[in-house]
C-alpha cells in the first residue's frame, strides 16, 4: 500500500448520507484500499450551479497499491454502481468521488488531473480537507491547507452535518 491520497465524496440525490457511506465501503472493501482517515460530514451551499440540493460532503484518506489510473477507474465504477448518472456539469448527483491528491504527484492525462484543479478555492474540499490534515502542503503550493483555507470567501456555506467524533458512532465507516 505504497500510495497515498485524498479522496473528496459529495452527494445531494436520494439518501445522500447512504450514498456517501456505501461509496466508503465499496472503495475500502476493496483490498488494495486501506481507509486511513476520514472527516466529518459536512452539509455544503451548491457551487458552480446554485439551483440544485444541498450536498453533504466529506474527505477520506486511503493508502492503496493502486495506481492512479486504477484508482480512478475504481471511483468511476463506485459512481455508477450507486447510480450515477452523468448529466450537467456541476449539476445534481447521487455521487462524486474525486481524487485530490496521490502522493505528491502532478498528473495530467485526458482524464485525471491532479492535484484536482480545482480544489483550494472550494470551501466544500477545503473544510472537510484540513480537518484531517492541515499541515498538508499540497505539491506546488506555498503554504500549507489550513492557510489556504482561511483565505477562502465562502466558509459559511460548508456547515457540520455529522461530527466525526461526536455521539453519533460512525459505524458504517468503522467496520
Ligand atoms: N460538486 C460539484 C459542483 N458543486 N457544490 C457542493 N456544495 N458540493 C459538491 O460536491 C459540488 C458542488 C461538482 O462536482
Ligand atoms: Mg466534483
Ligand atoms: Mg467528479
Amino acid at each position: 500500500m505504497e500510495n497515498s491520497a485524498f479522496i473528496a465524496l459529495g452527494s445531494n440525490i436520494g439518501n445522500r448520507y447512504d450514498n456517501i457511506t456505501s461509496a466508503i465501503k465499496l472503495l475500502t472493501g476493496n483490498p488494495e484500499i486501506k481507509l486511513v482517515n476520514y472527516s466529518s460530514v459536512y452539509e455544503t451551499d451548491p457551487v458552480g450551479y446554485e439551483d440544485q440540493d444541498l450536498f453533504l460532503n466529506m474527505v477520506i484518506e486511503i493508502q492503496t497499491a493502486l495506481s492512479a489510473t486504477e484508482l480512478l477507474e475504481l471511483c468511476l465504477e463506485t459512481e455508477l454502481e450507486l447510480g450515477r448518472k452523468r448529466e450537467i456539469r456541476w449539476g445534481p448527483r447521487t455521487i462524486d468521488l474525486d481524487i485530490l491528491t496521490f502522493n505528491q504527484e502532478n498528473i495530467e492525462t485526458e482524464k485525471l488531473t491532479v492535484p484536482h484543479p480545482r480544489m483550494t478555492e472550494r470551501a466544500f474540499v477545503m473544510v472537510p480537507l484540513v480537518e484531517i490534515d492541515p499541515n498538508h502542503k499540497i505539491h506546488g503550493l506555498e503554504k500549507p491547507l489550513n492557510i489556504l483555507l482561511n483565505e477562502l470567501p465562502d466558509r459559511e456555506g460548508v456547515r457540520i452535518w455529522k461530527r466525526k467524533n461526536g455521539e453519533d458512532v460512525f459505524a458504517p465507516i468503522e467496520s
